[in-house]
């Protein structure tokens, strides 16, 4: 007999994001390029090998010409992406307003914004009607491309309403809905005004995930208080029976990525460069999205008090604070910019000598490699988030430390400090005094317990891998799909 090498045909994955991983730039009327933005979303599902994911989001540009969206199209199917199209209207009432002016500080325990809460009645709501619209144009893209069995996974706040909106054009569609940020207490939630909707169209969907164990009792004590439902271990039950489940995935990286990007000869040179740079100085690290929620003034604060309290190491350590603009059109982050430059300059006139300064800040995303070099070298990396769903900076940072084995301080407000916990050093990003404290006792530590804490962290980010994320929430959502026919039978 000839051996055959048959293998059943890989379930279809619909990833459904607010944006997909390619940014399009038009060169002509119908020509693009692309370039694949590799967030952790993307390197989590570049890993899965079980399934064939397809992806489905907006390409964050305005194509309003039914040639570009055609040839867009076309030039997207390459890359197994299907775009959504979103006038500028819609981009700046659902994405910037109801998104992120709204939903992100509020998962976050910031609260709704203030003009919102005191007279706008009128812009909240047609914010969050074209968040409602935005969600349909998103189901219609899916519906369309939908082909009997796949698997349909959302992503994140922006698009809390599409299970509902997928469940009531097709019933038997598996769809799965993940979180990425913190899913805030109840009582948090509680004060938004169109709270029950959100809770009622998430529940549509089949599995419900989020970080960590807390938000997703967070979630079921929101749809218990709020809509009266009655929660199980499982998840949430409706008033005709029907389940939805509720569970906690935490996300992990693609820690193999990393360690291998060490061996490549270009980061081992950067490696050198950045080690006689840096030659006689510890080296601390903050890399972070320049957010509000990442506490990146009150880290630079605590440096600063460090440097007060320990004089004999200033010319002995050096903050390097890498930070990528992000949403730099709105008010509230172009603030944050200043009030960061007003604070590393303060500081570094305070400390810094003729040829030295204490803060390195770089407004900046670096490439991967670049990441890497600084990570390896890095003694002490601070991530102070005042709240951060899980935080994949902390996860990178360990990967890259075999050889040094650094220490991670870590904010106890960030999902991480549930996986790294054991390792790194816990602290309140928003007392000053302790995240100092912190600092000089991770630049102290022995040799010993340095050894001890990056093992404990190494092993958890190189078992808990994105990949590992991912297929297991999949295959939760097919069993969860499954047992719930059964039920039904019964
Ligand atoms: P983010 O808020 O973007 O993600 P994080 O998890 O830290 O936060 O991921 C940021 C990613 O961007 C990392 O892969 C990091 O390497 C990269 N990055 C950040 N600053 C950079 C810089 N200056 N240069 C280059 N790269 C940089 C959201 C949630 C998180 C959650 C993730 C995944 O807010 O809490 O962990 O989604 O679910």
């Amino acid at each position: 007999f000839e051996r055959v090498d048959w293998r059943p045909p890989r379930q279809r994955l619909l990833v459904v994001a607010n944006r997909l991983p390619v940014s399009a730039v038009r060169r002509s009327e119908d020509s693009w390029s692309l370039e694949i933005s590799a967030g952790g979303l993307v390197s989590a599902l570049l890993g899965v090998k079980e399934f064939e994911a397809r992806w489905i989001g907006w390409a964050g540009v305005n194509v309003p010409d039914e040639i570009g969206q055609k040839s867009l199209t076309k030039a997207l199917a390459e890359k197994r992406c299907i775009p959504v199209f979103l006038d500028e209207e819609i981009v700046h009432q659902y994405y910037n307003g109801y998104c992120n002016n709204i939903l992100w500080p509020l998962f976050h325990y910031l609260g709704l914004p203030q003009e919102d809460r005191l007279a706008t009645t009128k812009s909240f709501q047609s914010q969050f009607a074209a968040y409602k619209k935005a969600n349909q144009m998103f189901a219609e893209v899916v519906n369309g491309n939908y082909e009997e069995g796949d698997v349909v996974w959302c992503h994140d706040y922006h698009l809390m309403f599409l299970p509902e909106c997928l469940k009531r054009h097709n019933s038997s569609m598996k769809v799965g809905w993940f979180l990425h940020t913190p899913f805030p207490s109840s009582e948090i939630h509680r004060t938004l005004p169109s709270r029950s909707e959100l809770l009622k169209a998430v529940l549509a969907a089949d599995l419900v995930g989020f970080h960590t164990y807390d938000y997703a009792r967070h979630f079921v004590s929101a749809c218990t208080r709020i809509l009266g439902l009655e929660g199980t271990p499982e998840g949430v039950e409706d008033d005709q029976g029907r389940l939805t489940r509720v569970a906690a995935f935490p996300i992990g990286i693609d820690s193999e990525r990393f360690v291998r990007a060490l061996e490549v000869p270009q980061v081992q040179d950067h490696i050198k460069e950045l080690k006689e740079r840096f030659a006689g100085r510890k080296v601390m690290l903050g890399v972070d999205r320049l957010d509000m929620i990442k506490g990146i003034p009150q880290k630079i604060l605590a440096f600063e008090k460090f440097l007060e309290e320990n004089p004999k190491w200033c010319e002995k350590v050096v903050l390097l604070q890498i930070a990528v603009p992000t949403r730099t059109d709105v008010q509230e982050y172009q603030k944050l910019t200043s009030q960061v430059h007003e604070i590393v300059g303060r500081i570094n006139g305070k400390f810094g000598s003729l040829t030295a300064v204490p803060i390195h800040h770089l407004d900046r995303s670096l490439d991967f490699h670049a990441l890497c070099a600084v990570y390896a070298v890095t003694d002490v990396a601070l991530v102070t988030s005042l709240r951060d769903g899980m935080n994949l900076v902390s996860y990178e940072f360990v990967a890259c430390q075999d050889a040094k084995k650094g220490v991670l301080i870590l904010s106890e407000f960030a999902g991480a400090a549930q996986s790294l916990g054991a390792g790194a050093l816990l602290v309140n990003p928003w007392n000053i005094t302790e995240v100092a404290a912190s600092i000089g006792k991770a630049l102290n530590m022995s040799d010993e317990e340095r050894e001890k804490r990056h093992r404990l962290n190494f092993a958890h980010v190189t078992t808990h891998t994105a990949q590992e994320w991912a297929e297991t929430f999949v295959s939760e959502l097919n069993d969860t799909v499954v047992e719930a026919q059964l039920r039904i039978k019964q």
